[in-house]
């Protein structure tokens, strides 16, 4: 049976464990240390494996009140269904880095077989993820990494280069290739962005963005209200910004909103990464020209296959695994764990009604 396998800790043990780190708080980009050895991997892969049916698969976003993790974890529930598993999904409301923590105490409990974490903090979900593998569970990183130490494998949206390097391309262009510009971010300590800003500062170290200025990376913590204050004070505060440049779905969507309806509309372009249906409508009165994404959709549905891969025994996360997800085709696993799902695409008033996500 599935679970015969599993040593189940006992639910003291884990309590402890989730008060230690509730108490030790987040860790912020600077701290977050990726570059200890991986997890040993158990057994050897059987790329012929079958396809267990029945796998509990669970999913846990950065947050719920996100409409990208609406449509990013819709995509794991449709997987899991073809898969003939079983789908969970539970979440804080809040992206604050210890606010997964209590979520994977419990998934362990329940004997998951898989469980897909967007991190909202490389360090602080560690201790029980690592914890949840030794109960046999394996962890799919997905959209935001955990430590490389505590998961099996990451779902990469696209590749952390090409996005960053997207980001700045598209700033570039919007600012004609000179001024200030600013960044508003997620949360401080959320891994996807933070890596997407650092690839964004030595691309902007560059000559041939010597003109451009960095003045400020604000952060709106994925939060609809406090994303629309930040855009407004970095407006209020340098009044020669030229582009704000948003890598997270929820910022890009409230400074959309307020410049859309500000003085601002038409002097400050905005862009980032964004859903094209929150952002048709600041794409068509002119306030945004581009912006860019993949199909989170596509990130959920990858994440489950993954999941079923290593549950079945197909993949272990070693570079150079392959295994079939559905109607994505065929996948190779990266260097250290990393599964790249595709390129991000770019969306203007040209193209962005072809898509509805
Ligand atoms: C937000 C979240 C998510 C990120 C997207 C682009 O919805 O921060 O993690 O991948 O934006």
């Amino acid at each position: 049976m599935l679970r015969s396998r599993r040593r189940l800790l006992s639910a003291g043990a884990a309590s402890l464990m989730v008060l230690g780190v509730a108490a030790c708080g987040g860790t912020t980009k600077d701290s977050a240390d990726n570059s200890g050895p991986a997890a040993a991997q158990s057994a050897a892969a059987d790329p012929n494996a079958k396809l267990k049916e029945g796998l509990k698969i669970a999913f846990l976003p950065k947050q719920l009140n996100n409409p990208y993790t609406d449509v990013e974890v819709g995509g794991g529930k449709v997987a899991a269904g073809e898969l003939k598993g079983e789908y969970k999904l539970v979440g804080p409301n809040d992206a604050s880095a210890s606010s997964q923590v209590s979520y994977i105490n419990t998934l362990i409990q329940q004997q998951q077989d898989v469980i897909g974490i967007a991190a909202n903090d490389p360090n602080a979900v560690c201790p029980s993820l690592n914890q949840a593998r030794q109960a046999g569970i394996k962890i799919v990183a997905f959209d935001s990494d955990a430590s490389k130490d505590c998961r099996d494998v990451f779902i990469n949206q696209a590749s952390t280069q090409g996005i960053g390097e997207s980001l700045v391309k598209m700033a570039s262009e919007l600012a004609g290739g000179s001024g200030e510009i600013a960044i508003l971010s997620a949360t401080p300590n959320a891994t996807n962005q933070n890596a997407w800003i650092e690839v964004m500062k030595t691309e902007l170290a560059k000559p041939e963005n010597a003109k451009l200025k960095l003045v400020k990376t604000a952060y709106g913590n994925d939060d609809d209200q406090k994303s629309f204050q930040e855009a407004q004070g970095l407006l209020q505060s340098y009044p020669n910004l030229k582009v704000i440049v948003s890598p997270t779905t929820v910022g890009i969507a409230a400074a959309s909103r307020y410049v859309s309806s500000s003085n601002y509309k038409g002097k400050v372009a905005i862009t980032g990464l964004g859903l094209p249906n929150q952002m048709r409508e600041y794409v068509k009165d002119g306030t945004v020209k581009k912006f860019a994404l993949w199909n989170p959709a596509d990130i959920g549905y990858l994440a489950a296959y993954a999941g079923a891969a290593l549950a079945s025994g197909q993949i272990t996360g070693k570079e150079g695994e392959k295994f079939k997800a559905g109607k994505l085709g065929e996948y190779t696993v990266g260097a250290a764990g990393e599964i790249v799902l595709g390129p991000p695409t770019e969306f203007t008033a040209e193209n962005i009604d072809k898509f509805n996500f």
